[in-house]
């Protein structure tokens, strides 16, 4: 009787360890599991963000999304590693170099993507509401090529 209950407890247990491992294998969202929330600095807090896969301020591979205001722009910055960006909806202009100059950028419409190296100058636009999906690893950060226009160093 003992080894029957003990044979009984053992497979539920592997069940419960089987159920745990395979929710964290795979993880599935649809645009209403996503939970948005104000970002915050080195992002200004006019943009909402979801973090969808790990915790960008710590190392190991994450993925977010940015939802981002009409008539936003981001300053000439870097990322210290490589960063992916993909565009879900809405259209995001990009442009490379240290000056933000609308003429030395390009659209990416919906389904767009750009893929910048660690440290490559780069800044940014939308004229609409956008949405962008970054991955990469961690830890992610915005380097601002002049400190001034990091929202952290604003008061
Ligand atoms: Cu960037």
């Amino acid at each position: 009787m003992r080894t029957k209950n003990l044979l009984i407890s053992s497979f539920i247990l592997t069940l419960f360890i089987f159920c745990v491992n395979s929710f964290s294998q795979m993880v599935t969202y649809t645009p209403n599991d996503i939970t948005w929330k104000d970002a915050a600095p080195p992002l200004p807090p006019t943009i909402k963000i979801a973090v969808l896969e790990g915790d960008p301020s710590k190392e190991g591979e994450f993925t977010l999304r940015l939802k981002v205001p009409a008539n936003w722009k981001i300053a000439p910055h870097w990322h210290p590693a490589i960063e992916h960006v993909t565009v879900i909806s809405g259209s995001f202009y990009i442009g490379h170099g240290e000056k933000f100059d609308e003429m030395m950028g390009s659209a990416l419409p919906a389904g767009g993507m750009a893929i910048m190296q660690p440290k490559t100058p780069h800044f940014a636009w939308v004229k609409e509401e956008t949405i962008i999906q970054l991955h990469g690893i961690g830890p992610w950060k915005i380097i601002y090529v002049n400190p001034e226009d990091d929202p952290a160093n604003k008061k």
